[in-house]
């Protein structure tokens, strides 16, 4: 399918500034040029533009403002899947997927399409507004994907599609709040944390997922938080977690996603160009961009043993 880059330059879910300038340092190292050379046809559609506040509303409240991007969002991307395009939302910071994946929903939905979320991340992101430590929107979308409850109009009613909790598969965890571990054991979400992924490799915890989505002919929506890699080559984060996933692990899941043909829909969130070193953050996210939409090493598919 055509490839379609929406930006989504915001910062306010986060602690930290600066994942508003994600978008611009992605598209500055060649996320565009890199795509096409894969050969695919690729549209940017530049950045989105937030639902203005309501009037009443505190200029500085953080939540209304993501509510903005998000209500703004959710409409873009089911535009740009009902256009039949492959979406790619640039980001900025992970609250962005709250609008992203309930417009992906929204569409899956209406297709009886079964939509599996993989999230890649240091972190759950499974925080409530009544259990989150730090009051930060992106260390709760995953919750809000899975229908907790306290995110009333973040996005319209019309895109409130909630993902079955064990669809969704967190991957590459090594940093979770008391409240999160509870919640994501009760509702039944599948997390590979560092340490299973230590124990058994990314190959084998990634080849059950992408059964399991093949099995019922599904949706893949992946969600790649650019903590969910070591910050020794990606260091352009405010949330860095040493332990995190090596160069090779990241492009094997993405090489392995791409033979497999499930992925149908991306963000790429959190990278903070204020803390990279030259770029090396952003180019490394665009190679990984690059595994997962087709770029092999050899002109053939690998061998298998
Ligand atoms: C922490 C950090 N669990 C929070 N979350 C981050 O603020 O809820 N997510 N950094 O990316
Ligand atoms: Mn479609
Ligand atoms: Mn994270
Ligand atoms: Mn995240």
């Amino acid at each position: 399918p055509p490839i379609q880059l929406l930006g989504v330059p915001v910062d306010v879910g986060a602690g930290q500034k600066g994942a508003s300038m994600g978008p611009a340092a992605l598209r500055l190292v060649g996320l565009v040029d890199t795509l096409e050379e894969l050969g695919f046809s690729v549209r940017d559609l530049g950045d989105v533009t937030p639902k203005p506040l309501p009037a009443d509303a505190d200029p500085k409240d953080r939540r209304a403002q993501i509510a903005g991007w998000c209500h703004a969002l959710a409409e873009r991307s089911y535009g740009m899947m009902r256009d039949g395009a492959f979406p790619i939302f640039l980001g900025g910071d992970h609250s962005l997927s709250i609008g992203s994946v309930s417009g992906v929903a929204r569409h899956c939905a209406e297709q009886g399409r079964p939509l599996f979320v993989l999230w890649l991340d240091a972190h759950g992101d499974f925080n409530t507004p009544s259990t989150s430590p730090s009051g930060n929107i992106h260390g709760m979308p995953a919750a809000f994907l899975c229908g907790e409850e306290g995110f009333d109009g973040i996005v319209p009613d019309a895109y409130r599609t909630p993902v079955d909790p064990t669809r969704v598969h967190l991957f590459g965890i090594r940093s979770l709040d008391q409240g999160e571990r509870v919640l994501l054991r009760a509702r039944g979400v599948d997390v590979a944390d560092m340490r299973l992924i230590d124990e058994y490799g990314v190959a084998a915890l990634m080849r059950r997922i992408i059964e399991k989505v093949q099995a019922v002919g599904g949706h893949l929506h992946v969600s790649l938080d650019i903590d969910f890699l070591d910050p020794s080559f990606a260091p352009a984060v405010g949330t860095a977690v040493p332990g995190g996933a090596t160069y090779r692990e990241a492009h094997l899941i993405m090489e392995m996603l791409h033979d497999a043909g499930v992925v149908g829909s991306l963000d790429i969130v959190e990278l903070n160009p204020i803390l990279d070193e030259r770029g090396k953050s952003a180019h490394a996210l665009v190679d990984l961009v690059a595994s997962l939409l087709g770029r092999r090493i050899l002109d053939h598919p690998t061998r298998s043993l």
